[in-house]
């Protein structure tokens, strides 16, 4: 048994100043990097969107961040501006221990398409290709922390439970968005997947 921590999205636009500031996102840096030192591995996650991504609000006619839009693949939360390639705020935040980490895996390129889970973009079909790298290294148990806890964090767990991997969540090394009940519905889909809140 191998066990990696999958550390979600620790960037400046979803810490407090960013552009999709989670409260609290930045006092969760410390105990990730103390973290890090107890698993075989460390994988970080990246948003990263190019600048005329269908997610965000600005991109489409009339609309207001953290409306709901309808997309091909399902409803989609439109969001401000975040993580665009290249910009300080898509930038891990600047005290994360970045040389602890094996793999950086970057969601969320596609302009048609958003991606909140580390393994499937939220078509539920188009993978990132992370399920095949745990697998490949032996990584079968798998701890997920980072933000944001209702949208990345959630659906990256309930996608690696389904794909038959162990997940747990440390729930104090997380921050919640919390639009509209995020936060209790995360939690609730993520014990019915098989996710462990630890
Ligand atoms: C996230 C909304 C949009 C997240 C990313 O990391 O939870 N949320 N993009
Ligand atoms: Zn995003």
């Amino acid at each position: 048994m191998a066990h990696a921590l999958i550390v979600i999205d620790m960037q400046n636009d979803f810490c407090p100043g960013g552009a999709l500031a989670v409260a609290g996102g930045d006092q969760i840096v410390a105990p990730i990097n103390d973290m890090m030192r107890d698993y075989d591995a460390v994988v970080l996650t990246q948003d990263w969107h190019p600048a005329d991504h269908s997610s965000f609000a600005e991109n489409h006619r009339d609309a207001q961040p953290f409306s709901v839009t309808q997309m091909p693949y399902g409803p989609q939360v439109l969001w401000p501006r975040h993580c665009v390639i290249g910009s300080e705020g898509a930038d891990f935040h600047s005290g994360l221990r970045l040389d602890r980490a094996d793999l950086v895996i970057r969601k969320g390129f596609r302009r048609q398409i958003d991606s909140y889970s580390a393994f499937f973009e939220n078509d539920h079909e188009t993978t990132t290709g992370l399920a095949g790298y745990l697998r490949d290294r032996g990584l079968t148990d798998l701890t997920l922390v980072g933000l944001a806890h209702d949208f990345c964090v959630a659906w990256s767990a309930i996608d690696a439970a389904r794909l038959g991997f162990a997940v747990r969540v440390v729930e104090s090394a997380t921050r919640a968005i919390d639009l509209n009940g995020s936060r209790d519905q995360a939690r609730t889909q993520m014990r019915q997947a098989g996710v462990v809140l630890a």
